[in-house]
Formats: structure tokens, sequence, C-alpha cells
């Protein structure tokens, strides 16, 4: 079975935690891709819900394929998000944000009932840490923003190259309008007070450590889908 095929495996899995007349968070990336698609299917054969995508990606493909589309704002209160991860770790501890999306991952997460995590079983860690973590940052004060980073890094033990995320022509640009660095730490012991530590500058508008946020990780492999919880 190759990656796609694990990635749909895990949607499929996650379909069925959908009911009819849910209001669902829709994520980003290649898995919550797939589980759109699927989700798709269902809606033409009259299956009821009504969608918030958390980023403007999700947001065409699901115009594409009819999936029905609120705001937020609409639907401030959500049954079940549904959405990948970069990494999920045990305690489904999870690094999101390779997709550039992870501020309105978590605002939507946040916003929901549930947050289910599809993924291939390559996502599933000891330790968190091995993928850059993806940190959001205002563009006003970079320089003093990416200094801070380094210097709450330190406190905590953790050192590593802290890179501008790049586009095709220039800074990579949110579509909250944000820059994101991704800071290649390697292992993080302790994800919690990295958390904390990170929320604390004032130039981090958000970061890719979503703790205590997933209720349950569906995890594709070669045999099939389990759920960790
Ligand atoms: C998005 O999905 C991002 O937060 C995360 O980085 C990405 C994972 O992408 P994929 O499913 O393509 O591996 O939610």
């Amino acid at each position: 079975m190759d990656a796609r095929e694990m990635k749909i495996k895990a949607a499929e899995a996650a379909l069925a935690h959908v009911e009819s007349g849910m209001r669902l968070g829709i994520g980003t990336g290649s898995t919550a891709e797939e589980f759109v698609r699927l989700l798709a299917e269902k809606v033409a054969g009259g299956f009821r819900v009504e969608g918030v995508p958390t980023s403007e990606r999700t947001a065409r493909l699901c115009v594409e394929l009819g999936v029905p589309l609120k705001s937020l704002d609409e639907l401030p209160a959500l049954d079940l998000t549904i959405d990948g991860a970069d990494e999920v770790d045990q305690a489904l501890r999870l690094i999101k944000g390779g997709g550039g999306a992870l501020l309105r991952e978590k605002i939507v997460a946040a916003a929901s009932e549930r947050m289910i995590v599809i993924a291939d079983e390559s996502k599933l860690v000891e330790t968190l840490g091995a993928f850059a973590l993806p940190i959001e940052v205002n563009p006003f004060g970079l320089v003093s923003t990416r200094i801070a980073i380094d210097k709450v890094a330190a406190r905590l033990g953790l050192s590593g190259e802290l890179t501008l995320r790049q586009s095709g022509d220039g800074e990579f640009t949110t579509d909250g309008g944000h820059h994101i660095i991704d800071a290649s730490f390697g292992r993080i012991p302790d994800a919690e007070a990295l958390s904390s530590e990170l929320n604390s500058i004032p130039g981090v508008v958000e970061h890719g450590l979503f703790i205590n946020m997933a209720a349950l990780a569906i995890i594709a492999g070669p045999a099939g889908a389990r759920t960790l919880q």
C-alpha cells in the first residue's frame, strides 16, 4: 500500500465519525484532501454537512467538489474537525503547519467539540521534533522575534536553525498575512513548556504544537487504519 492509499484509508475511517447534519471543520494537506473527496461523494448521495475550511486551498477544493461551506463566523461552534498532521506522538501531541495553515487550523479545531487527526503511519513518532516546528510570526519586528525564539529555546535546552519559509516569489505568506519560521530543534522533550514559552513572545502569532486538542488519531499503515486515543 503506497502513501496515498494509506491516506485514503485514514480518511475513510474518519468518515465513519461524521454524521449527516454535522458542522465540520475541514483540514488542510493531502490527507485532508482525500477526506474532502470522500466527503463530497457522500454529499452527492444526500449526506448533509456544513463545512468550515481551514485554508483558502481547502475552500477551493470543497467548492470544486460541491461540499457546502460556511464561514467560522456563521458556524462558530463546530461538532467535529478532521485534519492532518506532520507528526503525532503517543499522547496525541501534534506538530502541524507544514502546509502553512496552522493558525486557522488551530482556531477551527479550538471551535470544535472534537478533533480527529488523520495520518499515514510515517507521521507517528516517539518524540516530536524531527519535523521542523512551524512558527507563525507577524512580519513586524521579525528579527526581534527570531532572537526571542532563540532565547526561549536555549532556556529549554533546544537549539537549531530558524528558517524563514520561502515561496516561489519571496517569503511565504499565510492566508492570514503572516510569515512562518520553521524551527529545526530536533527532539522536543517538553512540548508543553516550549508551547507556553512561544506563546509569551508578542511577535509569535501561533505555532504548530497542538497539545490536548486531538481526541483521537487515525493512523493508517500497510495493515489498514488503527485508532490512537
Ligand atoms: C495540515 O496537514 C498541516 O497542518 C499539516 O502540516 C499537513 C499534513 O499534510 P499531509 O496530510 O499532506 O501530510 O493540516
